[in-house]
């Protein structure tokens, strides 16, 4: 009875924060399924597919041990993922009574759905205030995003700000 869990996500750009999440949950379960869903409700910087491959580096360079797989979902519920590929669980991060409030519904209606229980991890303190939308502002106006996120997106965001 393998123990397989999804840990969903913008993830436009991923963050350290993203990343602690990710090596945790993978310590925690057999296989992770690392899914960049579109989130309508928000403005893009990257392209679905730049996210995942920044993933895939990412989670590839801070060595991260054990099954993790990086897809992409944009039709349907979260839930019809999770169920696909035999997921019982949904791993986020809750960094602030924001996320808990955003968060707490969610996780009532996918239990609803699918019968999917979501974990909460808390963040790593070192990282508890990061955020993508502020990773997109520093970037925007030209910062240095490089304490915020893993080296491979900093390359990525320093080299596509130069060809600017
Ligand atoms: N430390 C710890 N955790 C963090 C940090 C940090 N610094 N930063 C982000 N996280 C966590 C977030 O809390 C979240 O759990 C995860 O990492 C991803 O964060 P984001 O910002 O990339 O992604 P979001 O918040 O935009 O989430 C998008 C989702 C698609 C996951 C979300 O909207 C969702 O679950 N949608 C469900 C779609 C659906 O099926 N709806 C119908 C039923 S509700």
């Amino acid at each position: 009875d393998s123990r397989i869990a999804v840990v969903p996500g913008s993830f436009d750009p991923p963050t350290l924060g993203h990343i602690d999440v990710i090596r945790r949950a993978a310590a925690l379960y057999d296989q992770l399924h690392v899914l960049v869903v579109h989130n309508p409700g928000k403005e893009a910087l990257l392209p679905i597919a730049q996210r995942q491959a920044l993933l895939e580096q990412s989670i590839a360079e801070d060595g991260i041990e054990g099954d993790v797989v990086v897809a992409a979902w944009s039709m349907g519920l979260l839930v019809d993922y999770a169920t696909d590929v035999g997921a019982g669980v949904l791993v986020k991060g809750i960094r602030s009574q924001i996320d808990v409030a955003y968060e707490s519904p969610m996780a009532i209606v996918n239990r609803h759905l699918a019968h999917i229980e979501t974990v909460f991890l808390l963040p790593d303190p070192a990282h508890a205030l990061v955020s993508s939308s502020l990773v997109r502002q520093v970037a925007a106006l030209g910062g240095d995003v490089s304490p915020f996120v893993p080296p491979a997106v900093a390359r990525f965001l320093d080299t596509g700000a130069s060809a600017r």
